[in-house]
């Protein structure tokens, strides 16, 4: 591969990876301004690449390089181009940017493609704003089976009110896939785990993408003065937070490879001499097995229930979204995989604990993923990274997949 190539992907990750809503730190969120710009230097890339480009009212962008043969069914490439907050600059944009550099390198050695390829950039895979996730893919379905998103955003806004107020609607165009539309998604990302570092690997193919749910917890007790109200007279919500919390670590860990995680917690009044009435936690679980999920979700739920019902606390247990856990079309992906040999000899698979946009494609499209090594496996952190020579594997075996594709 020509060395521009990289260089090239190097600086748009750097380019990408300045576009942020917060002032030293990278954060871009639904609709949010700097995702709206990201969205248009993404779209210019692709017209560079000449691809013809479009975007939806939500905020994900597509670009088109046509095929020589317009009867072939599309491939879909993508990733997504929003983050977590303070997040590091690989998860989701190394997707969208390898991509268009493997397009590159194909069109740099006069490989010209027979099927048409669709590249996306998904608005909102990371849920920040409506604590829901995949938000973009969902909207390129068809039909979206997926449930209705019932949470307000911080300022308490719903997704149509922000749908109407901030959508990107000039020019703006429907995508609707369904199982006719393309013959399948293929994604590259950072393995976001410590596998592929401690295996001494480059990058392998993914099995599967584990099950996870995300829950909105509210703990109700009684604000009191913090310097009159003797302690066996409390019912103070952040206490009880605290060993609701504790219990899903216990419980976590008792279970491996069970993980849950409280993300977020918000307490009302908020004074530091009053005694905390509400205390609203974010719950995400998540385990590779559908049926080990929902028992570890009853068991949280029993756990949450005693805690309050001994503190004298109300529990609202809200479920805010669950994906079951999906598996890698094996088609596609032992033809991924017949590229990775062929570019680095390794025939390595790994399950992800991270979620992915495939979860959503994978109910109208066959889908695969290709996972390039991260140092120390960090991820959701400013000080995520992936080296230069891996992130070249990475474009390489895409290329690869994508010049010597059959379709089953
Ligand atoms: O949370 C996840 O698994 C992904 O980063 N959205
Ligand atoms: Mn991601
Ligand atoms: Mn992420």
């Amino acid at each position: 591969m020509n060395p521009a190539i990289l260089q090239q992907a190097l600086a748009r990750i750097e380019t990408l990876g300045a576009i942020s809503d917060t002032p030293g730190a990278l954060t871009r969120t639904f609709l949010s301004p700097a995702s709206r710009k990201a969205a248009e230097v993404v779209m210019n890339w692709m017209e560079e690449l000449g691809m013809t480009t479009a975007h939806d009212a939500g905020g994900t962008v597509r670009g088109i390089l046509p095929g020589t043969d317009p009867t072939r069914q599309p491939m879909l490439l993508g990733s997504h181009l929003d983050t977590v907050i303070d997040a590091g600059k690989y998860d989701g944009a190394l997707g969208i940017i390898a991509a268009l550099s493997a397009l590159e390198h194909l069109r740099e050695d006069g490989v010209q493609l027979a099927y048409p390829v669709h590249l996306f950039g998904f608005s909102d895979e990371e849920g920040v704003r409506f604590q829901s996730t995949y938000l973009g893919s969902r909207g390129i379905l068809a039909d979206d089976a997926g449930e209705t998103i019932i949470h307000r955003d911080a300022e308490g806004r719903t997704l149509d009110e922000v749908l109407s107020t901030e959508g990107w609607h000039e020019d703006a165009i429907e995508f609707s896939y369904d199982a006719s539309s393309s013959s399948g998604y293929v994604e590259l990302h950072i393995e976001q785990g410590r596998v592929l570092e401690e295996a001494g690997e480059p990058a392998c193919v993914v099995s599967a993408i584990c099950a996870q749910a995300r829950l909105r917890i509210t703990l109700v007790g009684m604000a009191d003065h913090a310097g009159t109200t003797p302690m066996d007279l409390r019912r103070d919500a952040l206490t009880g937070a605290a060993e609701c919390i504790l219990a899903v670590e216990k419980i976590a860990r008792k279970s491996p490879p069970l993980v849950g995680t409280v993300g977020m917690i918000r307490v009302s009044p908020g004074a530091s001499n009053a005694i905390p009435q509400i205390a609203e936690l974010t719950l995400d679980v998540r385990h590779p097995d559908d049926s080990a999920l929902g028992n570890a979700l009853l068991e949280l739920h029993r756990e949450f229930l005693e805690i309050a019902s001994r503190r004298q606390l109300d529990l609202q247990w809200l479920e805010v979204q669950k994906n079951g856990a999906i598996t890698c079309d094996p088609d596609l992906t032992g033809q991924l995989a017949a590229s990775l040999t062929r570019i680095t000899g390794s025939k390595l698979s790994l399950p992800s604990g991270a979620g992915h946009d495939g979860v959503v494609l994978s109910k109208a499209m066959p889908i695969a993923m290709l996972f390039i090594r991260c140092r120390a496996g960090l991820s959701h952190h400013p000080d995520e990274y992936a080296e230069p020579g891996d992130i070249a594997i990475g474009i390489n075996v895409l290329a690869d997949f994508l010049k010597h594709r059959t379709l089953p």
